[in-house]
């Protein structure tokens, strides 16, 4: 039996062959930076310029990434599953549109968006394209030297919880795919799968921190290993 409401969570590994480093794997991010001084509020308020910085090279080489071919099947599966009385719900900890470049829509952005910045005085999010910096303004409040990205550092509340939960509780099939499974609350979501008796599959390159609650798994590079596994779902029954 196929299952109708799938809910999909995506971690760095989906991009990284779209040559966006990952975090945790051999020269990621956080082996080149130290994530208290670029992924959290008390870095940022520390150094603001230091994470400006760092947002800022992403953003750069973000410009020119393409999104790959497990982007491109989760966006057919969403739509084939659509036009059928389905839902695929794609939550990403990623904070790139490779996803929507792949064709996804609605995709939720638990930690945020590259391109996007939100006011530290007044709580504004626009859509920012260029390079960060202090001297900018908020186009809501007119304050300048607080647009900071709109991304979820450690320590802050990740979005769309509540949404999360909802669509999560009512799916008949959790996939987590390139994920380390170090994060929470997102490392937490197969758990809370398996109480609510959710079957769950993990595709991976690797076996991830929490591999042993997964009652499936696929591993293998996510530009082959998710085309096949939406190959299997779209096949006739
Ligand atoms: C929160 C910023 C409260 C955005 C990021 C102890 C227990 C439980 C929790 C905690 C704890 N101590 C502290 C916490 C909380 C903390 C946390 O989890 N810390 C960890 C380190 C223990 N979490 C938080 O602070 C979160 N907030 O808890 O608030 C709360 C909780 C619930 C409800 C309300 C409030 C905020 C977390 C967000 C932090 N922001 N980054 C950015 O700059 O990008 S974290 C960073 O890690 C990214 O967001 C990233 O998305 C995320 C997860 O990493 P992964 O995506 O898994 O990437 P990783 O490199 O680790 O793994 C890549 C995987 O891909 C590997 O498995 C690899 O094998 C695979 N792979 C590689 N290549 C491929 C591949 N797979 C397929 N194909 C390939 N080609």
């Amino acid at each position: 039996m196929k299952p109708k409401q799938i809910f999909i969570l995506t971690g760095a590994g989906i991009s990284a062959e779209s040559g966006l480093s990952t975090f945790r794997d051999k020269g990621g991010l956080w082996t080149q930076y130290k994530v208290e001084d670029v992924a959290s509020l008390a870095g940022y308020e520390r150094n603001p310029a230091k994470v400006l910085e760092f947002y800022n090279l992403r953003r750069s080489i973000h410009k020119d990434v393409q999104a790959n071919a497990g982007h491109h099947a989760l966006g057919r599966l969403q739509r084939v599953w659509a036009a059928n009385g389905g839902e695929v719900v794609i939550c990403t900890q990623n904070i790139d549109h490779l996803h929507e470049q792949g064709g996804a829509v609605g995709v939720i952005h638990m930690h945020g968006e590259l391109g996007k910045v939100r006011c530290h005085d007044c709580g504004d999010v626009s859509l920012a394209d260029g390079e960060l910096s202090l001297h900018l303004g908020c186009g809501a409040c007119g304050r300048t030297g607080g647009l900071r990205p709109h991304v979820v550092w450690f320590g802050e509340t990740p979005l769309d919880m509540d949404v999360i939960f909802e669509k999560l509780s009512g799916a008949d099939l959790f996939v987590s795919i390139g994920t380390s499974g170090n994060v929470y609350p997102a490392a937490g979501f197969v758990a809370a799968a398996r109480s609510a008796d959710i079957p769950t599959m993990e595709i991976n390159l690797e076996p991830s921190e929490n591999a042993h609650l997964f009652d499936d798994a696929r591993y293998g590079k996510a530009s082959e290993a998710v085309p096949a596994w939406v190959e299997e779902l779209l096949a006739p029954d």
